[in-house]
């Protein structure tokens, strides 16, 4: 009896745990122009595919109840019909070209950044997550990411061992972080802190590879790097030495 009532209370909780989990964030609180993008091609696509998931249920459970044998009804001797068969194959056909429109101009929007403001390095690590503002000459490891609000921030990411992948749901970015390659993400957030999590299976600490993002006024975000450029004067040779090629690189990929 406690079993059942433990059953029923367990799956009422679910849509509020549903709701309360920062996974689902992009669908109930967009923050970033991509988040949007994402979460508006998703609706379309939701909205144009669901049909096909109904109507056949509908048919399906209309169909038991009228042709049931039990009501006297004489199983149909047909088995095709080809004119059905082009129109229930052409219709699909229609909508999935439908969708690709919103689709590819969604996935141009979150391959193709804006002007950048302020580039980011992102390298994973099992399994921490470091940062490298090259700009200003400022790197750091397993502390929040501060980033200026309503700029356009694009992000550099590699890693230095296995994939990983660099996820904040609030801002529809998810991407990957590969050994030997640089891929790349963008955002344009208003004030806030936002969570993440690493979302590439990487090791066994993987669970662990959580991701702060806190977005502060241009004020707030010059004030925190005129601490972190100050704190990184003595030890910035060690930091650097080894990644300075590369560094360079993304620099003029993107500045
Ligand atoms: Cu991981």
């Amino acid at each position: 009896m406690l079993k059942k009532h433990l059953t029923w209370s367990a799956l009422l909780l679910l849509p509020a745990a549903l709701f309360a989990d920062p996974v689902t964030s992009w669908v109930f609180d967009p923050v970033t122009p991509v988040a949007q993008e994402v979460r508006d091609t998703f609706q379309i696509m939701l909205g144009l595919t669901l049909p096909f998931l109904l109507l056949p249920q509908v048919l399906l459970v209309y169909a038991i109840w009228k042709f049931n044998a039990k009501r006297g009804h004489k199983p149909a001797t047909f088995h095709d019909n080809v004119k059905l068969e082009i129109v229930w194959t052409v219709i699909p056909a229609l909508v999935l070209v439908a969708i690709s429109i919103p689709a590819f101009s969604t996935l141009k929007k979150i391959e193709v950044p804006p002007k950048s403001d302020l580039v980011v390095e992102v390298i994973g690590h099992q399994f921490f997550w470091e940062y490298r503002l090259p700009r200003y000459d400022v790197g750091f490891a397993n502390e929040p990411l501060v980033v200026p609000a309503d700029k356009i921030v694009t992000l550099n990411l590699t890693s230095v061992d296995v994939i990983h992948a660099w996820w904040v749901p609030s801002f529809g970015v998810k991407q990957d972080a590969n050994p030997g390659r640089i891929t790349h993400a963008w955002f344009k957030a208003p004030a806030g802190k936002y969570k993440g999590q690493c979302a590439e299976l990487c090791g066994p600490l993987h669970g662990e590879m959580y991701i702060d993002v806190i977005v502060v006024s241009d004020d707030e975000f010059g004030q925190w790097l005129e601490k972190k450029m100050n704190a990184a004067a003595a030890p910035a040779d060690s930091l650097h030495s080894e990644m300075l090629e590369p560094e360079a690189e993304m620099e003029a990929a993107h500045g």
